[in-house]
């Protein structure tokens, strides 16, 4: 009987594939153990350490050999044989991919495992105490002394469980397998324009809180009405119930008690004087503290409203024109995933230095640090789950990816004043299933979110087979908030002349915004303006491109593709591309080309 509850809890485990505790609400103001630094790893192409030689998973017995890897095991005596040890092993810097670390991994893609050990005490007997991981890309199995935490599937989301009683207060080990492996059915799928890279690619922490605490909360702006800061905490713990729970904005003079409900949560609205609306110009933060008896948290959190108006798009009740550039998440010091507030200041720099009010972080959850430095920089931020192109639309589990992925990033920005719209997709191509799996991923954004916009990189067709004059016909579009597509006229579609013959035909009375258009230019390379990969072509093509655009009645943004070249296996014309993707307005060790002055002046012009 016994065996029979475990194998089934085993079980259990391993199909709960999304289901990690909740994400709490700013884990980066709790203090934590770092356990960045140096991990050992073994790169196991064959999953050698997960499956036994029936292929049948090691964590799903009731007892598994030494031989799986995530029991971190040592030679009992000289005649015991175990094949791994984790101790001799090479290491890898945590946060960061594996691809760009070592020469053998650039194109690596299969199982990783990672293995830390590290001390912890806790300061209070009856404290919980929770590991969290940024992002791991993309399917991660985690075990701490050699019990499973659980798995977790998406490549750019965090990932958090509660570890009170796995922890020791002597040595602890965390073994964290990793595969990076693409997958039909995944999210993103097997094609994409970027690289695949994996690993531990984010923070990873410890943290201690009260046996009750503070889990999550959302502080924001009311939308209806500017004068009013609104919002809901939850406590996570034993004594969630009529718990005196504190909100105080000292700037504001806020400081008042908030009352549980019938369910256990505190919600409130409170009135506020002379509030400071967070905006590009002026990206007020405000220090919010929030308590109970026991447990006691910080952020800073902008209060701004956003909403459209016709065409029109309003922060804070005003109309603004999205200045924005598209930017993938590669490090302009170190190349491979950006993980860290320098990567930011630098990536979101080049934002500002551009005049940019805007950015659109593609195609996937970018890091914590780029989403508060937009915060603190006054950018407004359009985020974005890699549901890109063919996705298995069809497919239940590929549907619950999305959604998961998208509700982890929702829990984790929810208080960010820069986070204004929401993207369900980039580039979809339009089906009953594709149209019904979108339809669904907005109503669940709309229903957990309602205080931003939703919006998708739709794509442009002809109208009424003119191939001069494009509409949006996608019925996601009658969904969407904001109406945005990529367009690459002059790149993909004909030469840069052709720019001067299109019209548009936009129906759709909403606010639009071009997502994505741009041109390769290999730095450094000049030549005539019709010349491919010169950088006097990606100028022209700006220059065109923004005379056209401004056309659209109705334009009310544009994030051009891309800020910087970035790293894309499918770009491999020598002496050019060499494996990157050429459409930046920098180059990838951080050269300005020409048409990121012509963007600059646009943006001027449109002060
Ligand atoms: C697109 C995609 C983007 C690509 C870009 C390109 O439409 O959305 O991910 O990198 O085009 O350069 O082709």
């Amino acid at each position: 009987m016994v065996r029979v509850i475990l194998i089934l809890l085993l079980l259990m485990n391993c199909n709960h594939i999304f289901g990690q505790d909740q994400i709490f609400t700013n884990v980066y103001h709790r203090d934590a153990l770092s356990l960045n630094g140096h991990w050992n790893y073994i790169v196991d192409p064959y999953e050698n350490g997960y499956y036994n030689y029936r292929y049948e998973p090691f964590d799903q017995q009731e007892h598994p050999w030494a031989s799986a890897f995530f029991l971190n095991s040592k030679p009992k005596d000289k005649s015991d044989l175990i094949e791994y040890d984790f101790d001799k092993m090479d290491r890898l810097i945590v946060p960061g991919d594996w691809n760009l670390q070592k020469p053998n991994l650039l194109y690596y893609e299969g199982t990783i495992w990672y293995k830390k050990s590290f001390e912890f005490k806790k300061s209070k007997e009856s404290s919980r105490v929770f590991l969290y991981i940024g992002a791991s890309n993309y399917k991660t199995e985690v075990y701490l002394n050699g019990q499973k935490l659980g798995t977790h599937v998406g490549g750019f989301t965090p990932i958090q469980y509660e570890i009170t009683n796995v922890i020791d207060d002597q040595e602890n080990h965390l073994i964290i397998k990793v595969d990076n492996k693409r997958l039909k059915e995944g999210v993103p799928t097997l094609n994409t324009d970027w690289w695949n890279y994996g690993g531990i690619t984010r923070d990873v922490k410890v943290f201690e809180t009260p046996e009750t605490l503070i889990s999550n909360y959302s502080i924001q702006l009311s939308p209806d009405n500017p004068k009013i800061i609104e919002g809901e905490i939850r406590l996570n713990g034993s004594q969630i119930e009529n718990q005196e729970v504190y909100l105080k904005i000292p700037e504001l003079k806020l400081d008042k008690p908030i009352q549980s409900n019938a369910d256990g949560n505190y919600t409130f609205e409170f009135k506020v004087q002379d509030l400071e609306h967070w905006s590009p110009d002026s990206p007020k933060l405000y220090r919010v503290e929030l308590s109970t008896s026991e447990d006691r948290l910080v952020d800073s959190i902008g209060f701004r409203t956003i909403k459209t108006l016709g065409t029109d798009i309003l922060l804070n009740g005003q109309s603004i024109f999205l200045k924005g550039i598209s930017i993938h998440e590669e490090s302009p010091l170190s190349g491979g995933r950006a993980n860290n507030i320098e990567d930011a200041k630098i990536l979101l720099g080049y934002a500002k230095a551009l005049g940019c009010n805007f950015v659109r972080l593609a195609h996937y959850p970018h890091n914590e640090h780029m989403i508060r430095m937009a915060d603190k920089m006054g950018l407004m931020v359009w985020e974005e789950i890699p549901v890109y192109w063919t996705i298995a639309w069809d497919n239940v589990q590929t549907y619950k990816n999305a959604q998961n992925q998208l509700s982890e990033v929702m829990d984790r920005d929810i208080n960010r004043a820069s986070v204004i719209i929401w993207s369900m997709a980039n580039e979809t191509p339009t089906s009953d299933e594709r149209n019904l799996f979108l339809n669904k991923l907005a109503t669940f954004a709309k229903a957990k979110d309602n205080t931003r916009l939703i919006s998708a990189a739709l794509e442009q067709k002809d109208y009424n087979n003119d191939p001069n004059t494009r509409t949006i016909s996608d019925p996601f579009a009658e969904v969407v908030d904001i109406l945005s597509f990529n367009q690459y006229i002059g790149w993909y579609d004909g030469t840069i002349e052709k720019c001067q013959k299109i019209k548009w035909e936009i129906t759709q009375n909403k606010p639009v915004i071009i997502s994505e258009f741009g041109a390769g230019a290999k730095y450094g390379l000049h030549g005539a303006k019709d010349e491919r990969w010169t950088e006097e072509y990606q100028e022209y093509l700006y220059e065109e491109t923004l005379k056209m655009l401004d056309q659209i009645e109705q334009l009310r943004g544009v994030s051009p593709w891309i800020l910087m070249d970035f790293r894309s296996p499918r770009r491999v014309l020598p002496e050019i591309q060499d494996n990157f993707n050429r459409k930046g307005l920098i180059s990838e060790k951080g050269e300005k080309k020409k048409a990121f002055f012509v963007l600059k002046n646009y943006y001027e012009s449109k002060n």
